[in-house]
């Protein structure tokens, strides 16, 4: 990256710091289009879901606290060697140690410490304690694609999601996301996701949602969201599994009510008859 005219150290981190304080203040949420990263986005692309919010609320929130621990041991340091230096303070103290200091330095931690774990556990807890789902769909990581699995009572179909390739992308398709068949839910609807893989580990995750969760061979894993904007919102694989590990996005597609009807009868047509096992062997991603 270059900047576009001559620019000093000085100037530079100016603007480093002018984008990270903007990032802080803002959430990062001006500078991130929704569902996907932007170049030079700083903060959390925008929640669409509860457990979305609370993890950008945290994460806003240990910004702050690092910032202020950062300042506070900063000036510590300046302090040290401005006081006692050896021209400022020729004899030193032979002071060996001090109990009141010893002891504040060992609990403080820790209090800041359990202040941050008691957010933490709590939005762990909202993550995967699943409520009564309306939707369940089962999703599998595979070296290197996902597939979808929605059962019975939403049709009963399963189908691959494989990315585009570069040269096969549409307008507005953003590149090393954008997928062939999405995973399409409906709007303000709990979603029930269950996730494996068949291969290696993988993980599923998806920013806007709040999701991410490992997709571990032979165990069903399980998460959910609810989103409350229709829109289209990507993730990605989130464990290095291999060779084409950049190469398997997500790509959730959040519609109305009705949409989502009209989309589960087109599906069911499109993927009927597609089994599992040998069609997905069928359906892998092309070689490179
Ligand atoms: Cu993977």
């Amino acid at each position: 990256m270059h900047w576009a005219g001559p620019m000093g150290a000085g100037p530079r981190l100016a603007v480093w710091a002018l984008a990270a304080l903007l990032a802080v203040v803002t959430g990062g949420a001006a500078l991130a289009a929704t569902g996907q990263p932007t170049p030079w986005q700083v903060g959390m692309q925008p929640a669409v879901t509860g457990v979305a919010g609370e993890v950008v609320v945290f994460h806003t929130a240990l910004v702050w606290l690092i910032t202020g621990i950062c300042i506070f041991v900063a000036v510590l340091l300046v302090w040290c060697i401005v006081r006692f230096n050896e021209t400022k303070n020729p004899i030193p103290s032979r002071t060996s140690h001090n109990t009141l200091i010893e002891v504040a330095w060992t609990i403080i931690p820790v209090l800041i410490l359990v202040a941050i774990a008691i957010p933490s556990f709590r939005v762990l807890r909202d993550q995967l304690i699943v409520p009564t789902p309306d939707v369940v769909v089962k999703v599998t990581g595979h070296a290197w694609y996902w597939s979808y699995e929605y059962p019975q009572d939403q049709g009963g179909f399963e189908f691959v999601s494989n990315l585009v390739e570069e040269g096969d992308l549409q307008p507005g398709q953003p590149r090393l996301l954008a997928v062939d068949n999405e995973f399409v839910v409906p709007v303000n609807r709990v979603i029930h996701v269950q996730v494996t893989a068949a291969d290696v580990i993988h993980a599923f995750g998806v920013p806007s949602l709040g999701v991410k969760i490992d997709a571990i061979p032979g165990r069903l894993n399980e998460t959910w969201f609810r989103a409350t904007r229709e829109g289209l919102y990507y993730g990605q694989c989130y464990e290095l599994c291999g060779a084409r590990h950049a190469y398997m996005p997500i790509a959730v597609r959040v519609v109305s009510e009705e949409q989502y009807a009209q989309w589960l009868a087109e599906a069911q047509q499109r993927f009927a008859g597609a089994g599992t096992g040998g069609r997905l062997a069928a359906a892998e991603a092309p070689a490179h």
